[in-house]
Parts: C-alpha cells; sequence; structure tokens
C-alpha cells in the first residue's frame, strides 16, 4: 500500500537483477554503510552504474524510513537530486537502486586527510555548494510535494565523476503540509546541523534546511567539520566559532588554508554571509534557498 504513488518512471528491480549486477553483494563492491545498512556497487546488463541500498535489518524505523525515501524521490528529477533509479521488494529484501556517484560524499573529500584536498579547489566547492542550494531550492519551491529533506549534511552530499553535487537520503523527508509548519513528535536529524527551534521543540518548516545548509557552506569554506572543530578552548563548534568572527570583523580566518592564494576573498566572504545569515537563531530571518541560489551567484547583493 505504501508502495502505491511509486512514480512510473521509478521501476521495480527484480532481486536477482541485483545480485547479478553487484556480484551477489560481493564485499568487494561495497560502497559504505550507514545507519540503515550497506551500500554497493553495481554494474546493470545494458552498463549503467549503480548504488544499491541495502537495509540491515527488519526495524520498523528502517522500513518506514525505506518506504518514505521511495515514496519522495520516485520521480524527483534535479540536477542537484540524486536518481532513485528503482527499488527491489522481493524475497524479503529492501533494496533501493541509485544512481551511482563516483566521488563519494562532500564528508569524505573535505575532512578524510587521505582524499586529496586539492581536489576540492575554490572554483569546486563554490559549485558544490551553489549546487545543494538548487538542489533544495528545487524540493522546497518547485517540486510539487514541497519537501523539507531534515537532514542535510555533508555525509548525505554525494559528488558525481565532475564533483557535482547532488542530495541524497531522503529517509527523514516530509511534506511541506499546513502554512509550511509542522510540529513532530519525533525529532529527528543529525546534531549539529539541526536548527535549534527544530531541535529544541521540534517546529519544522523548510527553514530548518536552510540552517542545515549554512552549517554546510561553512564546512565547505572551513574545510573543517562543524561539531569536530575546536578552534580553542572557548568554542565548541564551527558555527560558534563564525559567529565571534563575524563580531570581529575577521571572515577570512575561516577560510580553510589548504586553498592558499586559489581562493576569491571577495568570493569566500560572500559564501561566508550567506551561511551566516542562513543560521540565523530566527527562522523567519533566514533567507528562501532561491534567494540563497541568487545571492551565491551573485545575481544579488547579501544584505546582513
Ligand atoms: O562517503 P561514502 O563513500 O559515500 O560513504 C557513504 C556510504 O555509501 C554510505 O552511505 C556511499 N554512497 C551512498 N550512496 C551512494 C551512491 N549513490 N553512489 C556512490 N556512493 C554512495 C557514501
Amino acid at each position: 500500500k505504501a508502495l502505491r504513488g511509486l512514480d512510473l518512471q521509478t521501476g521495480f528491480f527484480t532481486f536477482k537483477q541485483i545480485k547479478a549486477a553487484t556480484n551477489n553483494f560481493d564485499p568487494i563492491n561495497k560502497l559504505g554503510e550507514g545507519g540503515f545498512g550497506s551500500v554497493y556497487k553495481g554494474i546493470l546488463l545494458d552498463g549503467t552504474i549503480i548504488a544499491v541500498k541495502q537495509l540491515s535489518s527488519k526495524s520498523k524505523q528502517g522500513n518506514r524510513e525505506f518506504v518514505n525515501e521511495i515514496g519522495m524521490i520516485s520521480g524527483l528529477q534535479h540536477p542537484n537530486l540524486v536518481r532513485l533509479y528503482g527499488c527491489c521488494v522481493e524475497s524479503n529484501q529492501l533494496l533501493l537502486v541509485y544512481e551511482y556517484m563516483e566521488n563519494n560524499s562532500l564528508a569524505r573529500a573535505l575532512f578524510v586527510p587521505e582524499e586529496s584536498p586539492l581536489k576540492l579547489d575554490w572554483p569546486t566547492r563554490q559549485n558544490i555548494c551553489i549546487g545543494i542550494a538548487r538542489g533544495l531550492a528545487f524540493l522546497h519551491e518547485e517540486s510539487a510535494l514541497k519537501i523539507v529533506h531534515r537532514d542535510i549534511k555533508t555525509t548525505n552530499i554525494l559528488l558525481d565523476r565532475d564533483l557535482n553535487s547532488k542530495i541524497s537520503d531522503f529517509g527523514l523527508a516530509k511534506l511541506d503540509e499546513e502554512e509550511n509548519t509542522h510540529i513532530s513528535t519525533r525529532v529527528a536529524g543529525t546534531i549539529g546541523y539541526m536548527a535549534p527551534e527544530y531541535a529544541l521543540w521540534g517546529y519544522l518548516t523548510y527553514k530548518a534546511d536552510v540552517y542545515s545548509f549554512g552549517v554546510v557552506a561553512l564546512e565547505i569554506v572551513a574545510g573543517k567539520n562543524n561539531t569536530k572543530y575546536r578552534p580553542n578552548e572557548n568554542f565548541v563548534c564551527l558555527v560558534d566559532w563564525a559567529l565571534v568572527l563575524q563580531q570581529k570583523g575577521e571572515l577570512l580566518e575561516l577560510v580553510d588554508p589548504r586553498l592558499g592564494s586559489d581562493v576569491s576573498e571577495e568570493e569566500a566572504i560572500r559564501m561566508i554571509k550567506v551561511a551566516l545569515l542562513c543560521i540565523n537563531a530566527a527562522p523567519a530571518l533566514r533567507p528562501t534557498m532561491s534567494a540563497v541560489v541568487s545571492m551565491l551567484e551573485g545575481r544579488t547583493a547579501v544584505h546582513e
């Protein structure tokens, strides 16, 4: 019944097809693990490379998020959303089949030291940031469904072969209903990225995604993980540090030193200022995602 809304553009795969594509879930093809289970790389008979998400346990929670994910993104197509090709619900299997993203997650590219830091030069980081903003603007404003993602963070942003960014993991996504407001009884998301009004009171609007985006944008500029970065003993995270630097008028201190002279100071300051607007404690004062896109592209000025 939950699959009733499945869009025709999203197909069903047989378990046999998936087994053949992943070489029977060969550990060599394992791309990684999430809270839900494992992700495998596979190749379909027509040569399409896919990523298969396999739900590990039969937990009710996992099931609900799995079905939710299908319902949310089946049929949704945008260059900055990871495309869902289909699913497999055969022989007690719950599998989601996505387009394969060659360059893994943004978190890995930004924070894992073994990954070449210069893979993400300044123009690439800008493009990644604008891509995430465009994907979110589409979810919030253009998609017929008006979706709040609820779990925007660097591990949920994947990078394709050309390092374009796409949003993934719609397990927690919600439809934005009734005056854009929703009081959640179960607050789900990730510490460090959750908007304060949502984390504290379960007050959910699309502005919660805008806040999370702001944290991600700061992480992109700084090349540092918000909650794992302690600039000194007085500050517990990147966000706090950014707010202090804003007061001192020293925003450039935030810029990732690995970027060297590659970075345009004007563009870096602009990205940081946009991020700071997004993490405003008052949801009403945060910009919409289409306004964010426009500011990042330099089409409109950033009003502080
Ligand atoms: O940073 P990663 O290697 O990129 O670690 C995670 C892991 O699986 C668990 O989510 C990777 N992953 C998820 N979806 C895809 C995909 N569509 N293409 C490639 N890798 C993926 C992700």
